[in-house]
C-alpha cells in the first residue's frame, strides 16, 4: 500500500513515548526516595550488561534540550512518565516539593512548545518503602496508589489533559511478581494474583479519581498486547494458543469493561477469588476514554505437559528461521492488525490509541550518522498495518513510537537501542538517527509517501 500521513487524518494523535526510570537517571537527587527498580538493579545477575537506571540518560539534567529535540523533530505528542517515589519518596504521606517542581518544569517546557504532554502515572517504579509493605500483593495498594493519584491530579491537571492511569499491568505483575525478572523479584502464583487482582482495581481507582479531579481529561491505560497464534495446527496447540491470549491479551481489559476475569480460559486465575471483596467487581470497572495498545510482536506457542500452570511455552522467534530485532521478537507487522482487530470488538472501548510501538537495532554511528533504515522500514510497515485496520472502521486515533532516545531497557540493561535519537551512555550526547528525521519528515509533508511492499 502507498500512504502519506493525510489518510490517517487530521485529528489523529501522533507522538513519542518513554517512562521515568529508563531515562530519568538522577538516582537520589532532588528529594527522591528509592524505589523497587533503584534496589532490583543492585543484584547486578539480574541485569544483562550488570548496569543499572542510576544515571539512565541523565534527563533529570538535559529534559530541557531533550524537549527541544521533540519540537526539532516537530513531533506534536510526548508521552512520559510520573517517577511516583520523586514526589512521595516514602510512597504516602510526606511530599518533596522538589519533585513536583521537576514535573511542573517539565510539562511547561512541553506547554511552551506546544507539544501536549500525555503522562502514564505508573510506569514500574513502585517506591521501595512501599514494596517493603507488601507492595502490589497488598490490599493497602487501592490507598496508597489513591492518595499518589490525587496528588498527580491536583498538582499538573490543570495543565495535563491526558492521562494513562498505569502502562502493561500484565508485565510488572507477570515479571516483577511471578517470574521474578523484574523488579521487586517476587515468584509464584501467591505473589502474582494478589498483585494482579490489586493493579485492575487501580486501574479503575486512577480512573475515577482523575475523571472527578480533571476538568476535561482524556484518560486511558495501556496493555501490552502480542497477538498469539499456535505452533501446529494440533488441537493442544490450539487450546495452548488461547490459554496464552487470554493471559496475555484479555486478562487486564475484561474485568475493566466489565466481563470480570477469563476465568474460563485461563482457569489459574479463579484463585482471585481469595481475594475478591463484595465491592470489587464493580470497582474493577472504569469507561475509559481510550485503551493504549503497546504491540511489537506476536507469540507463536505449543503445549508442553512440563510448564506448570500454563501447559505451554513460547517458541522463541530466533529458532523459527524469521526476521528479528535485537530483542529477538519476530518483525511481524500483522501483528499490530490483527491486536487492533481483536480490542476493536469489545463494544465497551471507544477509542484505541497505539501508545507504543518501535524496534530494537544494532545501531552503529559512522560519520556521525546512524543509517538505521530497518528501523525506518519496521515503522513503516506496522503503520501501514495501522492504517489497514482503521480503514477497516477500527477506532483507531493515534500512534506514539517508543520511543525517543535510547534507554535503560529493563532487564536487557543497555544492551538495545529503541530510540529516534541516538544516547551514548558515556558522554550523554543524542544523535537524531536517520529514523527520528524520517518521522519529522512523515509527520510534516503529506508528499512524503510510504510505499510497503507485501
Ligand atoms: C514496556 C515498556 C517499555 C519498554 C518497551 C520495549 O511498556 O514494555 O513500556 O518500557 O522499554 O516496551 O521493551
Amino acid at each position: 500500500m502507498i500512504y502519506s500521513i493525510d489518510d490517517f487524518g487530521e485529528d489523529f494523535y501522533w507522538g513519542v513515548s518513554t517512562a521515568a526510570y529508563q531515562i530519568e537517571g538522577g538516582m537520589n537527587e532532588g528529594g527522591k526516595g528509592l524505589s523497587i527498580w533503584d534496589e532490583f538493579v543492585k543484584n547486578k545477575n539480574k541485569i544483562k550488561d550488570g548496569s543499572n537506571g542510576n544515571d539512565a540518560c541523565n534527563h533529570y539534567h538535559t529534559f530541557e534540550s531533550d524537549i527541544e529535540i521533540i519540537d526539532q523533530l516537530n513531533i506534536p505528542n510526548y508521552r512520559f512518565s510520573i517517577s511516583w517515589s520523586r514526589l512521595l519518596p516514602n510512597g504516602t504521606r510526606k511530599v518533596n516539593q522538589q519533585g513536583i517542581d521537576f514535573y511542573n518544569r517539565l510539562i511547561d517546557a512541553c506547554l511552551e512548545k506546544g507539544i501536549t504532554p500525555w503522562v502514564t502515572l505508573y510506569h514500574w517504579d513502585l517506591p521501595l518503602a512501599l514494596e517493603q509493605k507488601g507492595g502490589w500483593t497488598s490490599r493497602e495498594m487501592l490507598n496508597w496508589f489513591e492518595d499518589y493519584v490525587n496528588l498527580c491530579a491536583r498538582n499538573f491537571g490543570d495543565r495535563v489533559k491526558h492521562w494513562m492511569v498505569l502502562n502493561e499491568p500484565m508485565v510488572f505483575t507477570g515479571a516483577g511478581y511471578f517470574l521474578a525478572y523484574h523488579a521487586p523479584g517476587r515468584k509464584g502464583l501467591s505473589n502474582f494474583i494478589p498483585a494482579m487482582h490489586h493493579a485492575t482495581l487501580c486501574q479503575g481507582i486512577g480512573g475515577r479519581i482523575l475523571r472527578n479531579e480533571v476538568y476535561k481529561a482524556k484518560i486511558g491505560t495501556t496493555f501490552s498486547c502480542s497477538h498469539i497464534d499456535p505452533y501446529g495446527d494440533t488441537q493442544n496447540d490450539i487450546t495452548t494458543a488461547k490459554r496464552f491470549d487470554a493471559l496475555l491479551n484479555r486478562l487486564f481489559i475484561e474485568p475493566t469493561i466489565g466481563l470480570g476475569y477469563p476465568v474460563r480460559d485461563l482457569p489459574l486465575v479463579q484463585r482471585v477469588e481469595d481475594y475478591m471483596k463484595a465491592d470489587d467487581d464493580s470497582m474493577m470497572i472504569f469507561e475509559f476514554d481510550f485503551i493504549g495498545i503497546q504491540n511489537y510482536t506476536h507469540e507463536v506457542v505449543k503445549h508442553s505437559y512440563l510448564i506448570p500452570y500454563l501447559k505451554g511455552q513460547i517458541v522463541n522467534a530466533d529458532e523459527r528461521n524469521v526476521p528479528i530485532t535485537t530483542m529477538n521478537w519476530e518483525v511481524y507487522p500483522s501483528a499490530i492488525y490483527h491486536i487492533l482487530k481483536k480490542f476493536g470488538k469489545y463494544d465497551k472501548i471507544k477509542e484505541l490509541i497505539v501508545t507504543e510501538n518501535g524496534a530494537a537495532f544494532e545501531d552503529s554511528v559512522i560519520s556521525g550518522k546512524i543509517r538505521d533504515l530497518d528501523r525506518i522500514q519496521f515503522i513503516q510497515s506496522y503503520l501501514d498495518a495501522v492504517l489497514r485496520v482503521k480503514n477497516e472502521g477500527v477506532k483507531v486515533t493515534g500512534y506514539f513510537i517508543w520511543t525517543l532516545l535510547d534507554n535503560f531497557e529493563w532487564a536487557e540493561g543497555y544492551t538495545q537501542r529503541f530510540g529516534l535519537v541516538y544516547t551514548d551512555f558515556i558522554t550523554n550526547q543524542r544523535i537524531i538517527k536517520d529514523s527520528g528525521y524520517w518521522y519529522y519528515r512523515f509527520l510534516n509533508s503529506s508528499k512524503v509517501r510510504c510505499l510497503v511492499q507485501k
